[in-house]
């Protein structure tokens, strides 16, 4: 890893400034990203806002029954009411038209139209003043221009733009404070700089430059050590290091973890429900799949877990409410599907789920707030939609009103 640049003018990112930088290079609506909750906007932010649970800051507990903060957070999965029952958004790529689904249970209590976004604008969601209530992020990632929606339900509540920052940087939605409002972390991906915006509402508060990351490394979010702040799973693509920087402020913690070959690819969840992130890995190639239980950056256990066959993908879940991650895992080229709950790094069960045609897509989605993750099915070729609703591995099937297909939701 490189030497500190915090001293480097150049390599700061000023909240008034022109630079800016990425963890998470991802658009919230590709369709190929639905499954793999945790890397993708919503996903690997994961365990964001444990300090709804931790912190004396914290505002009002979440509505939600889960224990685990990474399923009750507004800032990491969408619910823009803040009752507790998480909510879909809607893209329309093709006309860059914006709209909500405000979920109730098995129902769509509301449906709202928000401002079009041309498609030169991504998205991710947050919850930048704390109010338990998801917001919208944009990046225009043509202009590197960004704006923020502070959302009340269907309601743009306020609207501001942050400063623009250049399209060499990628950003990621993190709680570095502590204080339950959303910050962002920017990554230069040719240079390798790093910086933390810290957030209050619309307003970027202080920034500050990280220490600068070869850009062969790639960060992911989680909390390793319950602090309710976020810290960094680094990830060397071509060398297959592995390291945790726990950070407390602008204090950094830096721990080399096991090396891994390069076929295996990381995903954060949090297995035994002790708030500190665990790490799946799966073997892309061989389909084989282990745990690494982790106490903060400490690996207390390697544990491997049965092979699935190359073509299956994961995403996390818990489907029984219990606080421990369970996996969903989908086949795209035959449409099945199979939750495993999990208790640490045992396989509890593995259930077959009901085989659907590969046009059907899932997302991950607790609609009804009891704190036991539903599965959202979007066909993508008749733009019907359906929901299971899940207890543990049994789903009940209700079909939900029909989207025009051109729309994308997670
Ligand atoms: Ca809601
Ligand atoms: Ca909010
Ligand atoms: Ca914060
Ligand atoms: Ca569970």
């Amino acid at each position: 890893m490189s030497e500190s640049r915090n001293t480097s003018s150049s390599s700061t990112l000023e909240a008034t400034g022109s630079r800016a930088f990425n963890i998470q290079p991802t658009n919230s609506f590709e369709n190929d990203s639905f499954l793999n909750t945790f890397s993708r906007s919503g996903s690997s932010q994961s365990f964001l806002d444990a300090d709804q649970e931790f912190s004396d800051t914290a505002l009002s507990l979440p509505n939600n029954l889960n224990p685990n903060p990474i399923f009750t957070s507004a800032a990491i999965f969408p619910d823009f009411n803040g009752d507790g029952k998480k909510d879909k958004l809607w893209r329309n790529p093709q006309t860059g038209e914006t709209a909500i689904w405000l979920m109730d249970g098995t129902n769509v209590a509301s449906q709202g139209a928000l401002k079009t976004m041309s498609s030169d604008w991504d998205s991710k969601v947050a919850d930048f003043n704390g109010d338990g209530k998801t917001d919208i992020i944009w990046r225009n990632i043509k202009t590197g221009d960004n704006t923020i929606w502070l959302m009340d339900g269907t309601t743009v509540a306020s609207e501001a733009s942050l400063p623009n920052v250049p399209t060499d940087w990628t950003f990621s939605t993190g709680e570095f404070n502590g204080d339950g409002k959303t910050d962002l972390a920017w990554r230069n991906l040719k240079t390798g700089e790093n910086a933390v915006w810290l957030m209050n509402g619309t307003q970027v508060l202080a920034s500050s430059a990280l220490e600068a990351v070869d850009p062969s490394w790639t960060g992911t979010i989680g909390d390793f050590n319950r602090d309710g702040k976020t810290d960094t799973l680094w990830r060397n693509k071509t060398t297959g290091e592995n390291a945790v920087w726990l950070t407390n402020g602008n204090t950094v913690t830096k721990t080399a973890l096991p090396t891994l070959g390069t076929d295996w690819q990381p995903s954060l969840a949090d297995f035994n429900g002790d708030f500190q992130t665990d790490i799946l890995w799966r073997n892309n190639k061989t389909g084989e799949n282990a745990v690494w239980l982790m106490d903060g950056s400490n690996v207390a256990s390697q544990t491997a877990l049965p092979t699935l066959g190359a073509g299956w993908t994961s995403s996390v879940g818990d489907f029984d409410g219990n606080g421990k991650t369970d996996l969903l895992w989908y086949n795209p080229q035959t449409g099945e599907s199979k939750v495993w709950i999990m208790d640490g790094a045992n396989v509890v069960s593995d259930t077959a789920l009901p085989t659907q045609s590969a046009a059907w897509k899932t997302s991950i989605s607790d609609v009804d707030g009891d704190g036991k993750t539903d599965i959202f099915l979007r066909n993508y070729e008749t733009g019907e939609n359906k929901i299971w609703k899940m207890n543990g591995s049994t789903p009940t099937e209700s079909a939900l009103p029909t989207f025009a297909k051109e729309w994308y939701t997670f």
